[in-house]
């Protein structure tokens, strides 16, 4: 039985992370940090994760990423073998928005993290959610471990600098640190501002009389989108590999948004082009054209990759949404 620490329990991978964990049979720790309301929604509304926080094997404590003191706190108290440092603001476009608080939370709070645990938890593990943001409009395709880096917005600078102190730490101090270069992942738990939760949540509304347009704001940007259980998977494997290194994990499949319409609305027996309007409110100062991830370091070393494909991805966020709305309804 190990014992997990988690930041960011309450995302979409968060989450993901924390349900495949107790499946182990592993105690597992979470970060959360003050909020207005209490109800998080992720957590509130898996059953497993209820179960284990009722029975003391899931435990939550406050902290944030932008106060050290709470982090080396928790760290003290719960003494992890692994810490899994996911938490942070992500959101690419809101970036722009909040560029200091980005940079803050993402880039400073990986360095809080890293400190801390060199402090108090030494011979932890720690796992880092790098992203392909990092190699930005890349200049080779597929993209790789080796890829240059070359951010072009707020948040994935601030990735580039929390992957750097994550390689630095481990060369320096020989801590192991390590990280996924995690391709975009989804599920029915993505955040409602994504593209496609958007879409997913979209069409199942549109088929249900709920409303009649989806504003979006491009549709020609193709991503490298898995399934986020997929990815968590890889995840375990990048944390419990014997020697610290960084892995990108991808599908290596790239779509356009327009895909990933064309077949969410076909779920629903409806064509997209009826109900989706281009909305110069969700279009970006500047944007990736494409991302493809190289994930062959992973799959020889961890024997790792993802086993959901693009349809049925859609698949099961559209059903997800469909379900909710038959189940809850929705005043809105
Ligand atoms: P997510 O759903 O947006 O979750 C972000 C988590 O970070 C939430 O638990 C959030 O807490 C927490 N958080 C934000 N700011 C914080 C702060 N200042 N102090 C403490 N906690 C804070 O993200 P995700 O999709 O699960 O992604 C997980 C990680 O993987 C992120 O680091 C992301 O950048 C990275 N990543 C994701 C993808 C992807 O496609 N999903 C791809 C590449 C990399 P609240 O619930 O309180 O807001
Ligand atoms: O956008 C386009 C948008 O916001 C995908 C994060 O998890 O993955 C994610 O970042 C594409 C972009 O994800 C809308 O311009 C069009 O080209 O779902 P997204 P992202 O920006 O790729 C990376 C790997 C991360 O690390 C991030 O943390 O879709 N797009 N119209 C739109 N996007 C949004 N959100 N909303 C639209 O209306």
């Amino acid at each position: 039985m190990a014992r997990i620490l988690i930041t960011g329990i309450t995302g979409q991978d968060g989450s993901y992370l924390a349900e495949s964990h107790l499946a182990s049979g592993d105690e597992v720790d979470g970060l959360v940090r003050q909020s207005s309301l209490l109800q998080r929604t992720r957590l509130d509304s898996v059953p497993a994760l209820v179960k284990a926080r009722s029975t003391g094997r899931l435990k939550l404590h406050y902290a944030d990423l932008s106060d050290t003191s709470s982090l080396v706190s928790v760290l003290r108290n719960v003494k992890p073998e692994t810490v899994y440092h996911l938490a942070g603001q992500s959101h690419v476009k809101i970036s722009f928005d909040l560029p200091e608080y980005t940079a803050d939370s993402t880039g400073l709070g990986t360095l809080r993290l890293l400190e801390s645990m060199r402090h108090v938890v030494p011979d932890a593990r720690l796992f880092l959610a790098a992203t392909s943001e990092i190699f930005g409009e890349a200049k080779e395709s597929p993209q790789n471990e080796k890829t240059p880096m070359n951010p072009i917005n707020p948040y994935a600078a601030a990735k580039v600098y929390a992957l750097n102190l994550v390689r630095i730490y481990r060369k320096a101090y020989g801590v192991f640190a390590c990280a996924g270069i995690l391709f975009n992942h989804e599920s029915p738990r993505r955040g409602e501002n994504y593209v496609t939760r958007k879409i997913a949540r979209g069409a199942a509304r549109i088929a249900r009389g709920r409303e009649k347009e989806l504003h979006l704001g491009a549709l020609t940007p193709k991503r490298d989108w898995s399934y986020a259980v997929d990815i968590v998977d890889g995840i375990r494997r990048i944390a419990s590999a014997p020697k610290p290194d960084d892995f990108v994990l991808a599908s290596g499949l790239p779509h356009s948004v327009g895909e990933f319409c064309e077949a969410a609305f076909r779920v629903v027996g409806l064509d997209y082009g009826k109900h989706v309007v281009l909305d110069p409110e969700y279009v970006r100062l500047v944007d990736i054209t494409e991302t493809c991830g190289d994930a062959s370091r992973a799959r020889n070393e961890l024997g790792w990759a993802p086993k959901t494909g693009f349809l049925e991805l859609v698949r099961i966020m559209v059903d997800a949404e469909l379900a909710d709305l038959d189940a809850h309804g929705d005043p809105a």
